[in-house]
């Protein structure tokens, strides 16, 4: 990839976050970079010239000379550095004033306050690094769990990207055959051997572009997690759930009905799996004013629900309430919980669990944290759609933007194999051939409109 532009400016931010910390880090970018660095920064040892990627400590001071604080701070000259330009980063003390004024003192000595994103986004422009791995740095800000931050890691070290450069190979290898064909039109028969061409195209284009398409429904759980919102009659044990899931005592537990009056939400991580959990006020018909509120907001939640955990009480017979609620999911992604085993007659426990024999259900003890795991489990069979291997994730899973992308890349290859089938020219094969091409370059940034790149860098936090 070849650089696109050659930025003049230099930018700066606090590129830690905000509050107080034991350090903070300013950093700033561009060929201005050192000089400012020089301005305000002053070794303790006064021969000292920054040596680049060496840290040195010091001082930073104002216009005026008066110390801003102790500090350590480190040269990286072009082109070895993030952003491929000069950076300079100062750790001071992370107070968050203090952060400030060596902010105002490097913008103060000429840089400009960066934009969110910007110094990746020079990364990128620079060619270090293509856009899946722009967007790999995003997800790993934002990962909130282990299993999120290690499908980021994967696409930070190009898992994605690699994928997607071996297809455009492939496609590039039989462009140059048709380049051929196309050059030599009374040869084109014998050039093309239309069977190997559809076989190629199959094996080396389509089947990975779908196998890639499949693992985006994994990669949104995994990125932004799903909203699970335990519902059910009033006292059957949801907040109960909801504590033992978390393993905290945050919703209040009663042995009155109508004990849970607004919703509650929490976020879990379930076998790697961000859980955004909801617990709601339970579901009856005569309830005062305030339950009343409660109650619609809690089906309002069930609707947004990516998952109920639709909550029984195993010690009671089913009632009419329990079954209409069952009905008013129909068609969701949903979990039944059969909760109070421990006091539950075993007869009874075995006929409502025949009653929801075609369902998923976990039988659980929410009192004695009996049947968590199991429901955990269950979770995220739910929120991954499959029912294997909890261990394994995929490597690489395409966001929703290269989600798109794939889509259309696809119908591209159908549009291919109906020009092969018709046996069109071999300038024909080439646009079609061209134009799945195209698609996949959008992916990794080769080709991709200005509005979609600033809608990806967008989306960064300053000082990234
Ligand atoms: N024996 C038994 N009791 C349980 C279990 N889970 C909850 N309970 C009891 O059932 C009662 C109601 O529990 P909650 O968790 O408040 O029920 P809820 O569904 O949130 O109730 P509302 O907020 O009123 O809708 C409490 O007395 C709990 O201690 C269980 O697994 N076994
Ligand atoms: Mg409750």
């Amino acid at each position: 990839m070849t650089a696109r532009l050659k930025t003049e400016d230099t930018i700066a931010a606090i590129a830690t976050a905000p509050g107080s910390g034991g350090i903070g880090i300013i950093r700033f970018s561009g060929p201005q970079a050192e000089r400012i660095l020089q301005q305000l920064f002053r070794p303790h040892r006064s021969q000292v010239i920054f040596q680049s990627h060496r840290l040195c400590y010091g001082r930073v001071v104002d216009r005026k000379g008066t110390v801003l604080d102790e500090a350590m701070a480190v040269l990286m000259r072009a082109p070895h550095s993030y952003t491929c330009e000069d950076v300079a980063e100062i750790q001071s003390h992370g107070s968050w004033p203090v952060l400030q004024a060596i902010l105002a003192e490097v913008l103060a000595a000429g840089a400009r306050p960066a934009e969110p994103g910007e110094f990746t986004k020079r990364a990128f422009l620079a060619g270090r690094i293509d856009l899946t791995r722009a967007e790999a740095v995003i997800d790993l800000i934002e990962a909130r769990t282990a299993a999120s931050a290690r499908l980021a890691t994967e696409h930070l070290q190009g898992a994605l990207h690699n994928q997607i450069s071996a297809v455009r190979d492939a496609l590039v290898e039989m462009l140059a055959v048709i380049e051929v064909a196309i050059d030599f039109p009374d040869d084109a028969a014998e050039i093309l051997p239309t069977d190997q061409f559809f076989s190629q195209l199959h094996s080396h284009v389509i089947q990975p572009l779908q196998k890639l398409l499949a693992l985006a429904g994994q990669g949104k759980v995994l990125r932004e997690g799903i909203r699970a919102v335990i519902a059910g009659r009033p006292n059957v044990g949801k907040s109960s759930l909801l504590n033992a899931l978390l393993r905290e005592e945050r919703a209040l537990v009663a042995d009155l009905p109508g004990t849970t009056r607004d919703t509650i939400e929490e976020l879990i991580s379930v076998r790697g799996i961000p859980v955004h959990l909801v617990d709601t006020a339970g579901i009856r018909d005569h309830a005062d004013t305030v339950e009343g509120l409660g109650i619609e907001r809690a089906r309002r939640k069930m609707e947004q629900a990516d998952l109920v955990l639709l909550v029984l009480d195993a010690s009671q017979e089913l009632t009419g309430l329990d079954q209409q609620l069952y009905t008013s999911i129909d068609g969701k992604k949903r979990i039944v919980v059969l909760n109070k085993i421990d006091a539950a007659p075993p007869e009874q426990l075995e006929q409502m669990s025949r009653a929801f024999a075609e369902e998923t259900q976990v039988q659980t003890a929410a009192k004695c944290d009996q049947g968590i795991e199991a429901l955990q489990d269950a979770i995220w069979q739910a929120a991954m759609g499959k029912s294997e291997n909890m261990d394994e994730q995929p490597a690489c899973a395409p966001n929703l933007r290269h989600a798109m992308v794939l889509e259309k890349a696809l119908v591209a290859c159908q549009q291919l194999e109906q020009t092969l089938q018709a046996q069109q020219p071999a300038d024909l094969i080439a646009v079609d051939l061209q134009s799945i091409l195209d698609y996949l370059s959008d992916i990794v940034g080769l080709t991709t409109p200005d509005d979609v790149l600033d809608a990806v860098f967008s989306k960064f936090c300053i000082g990234k």
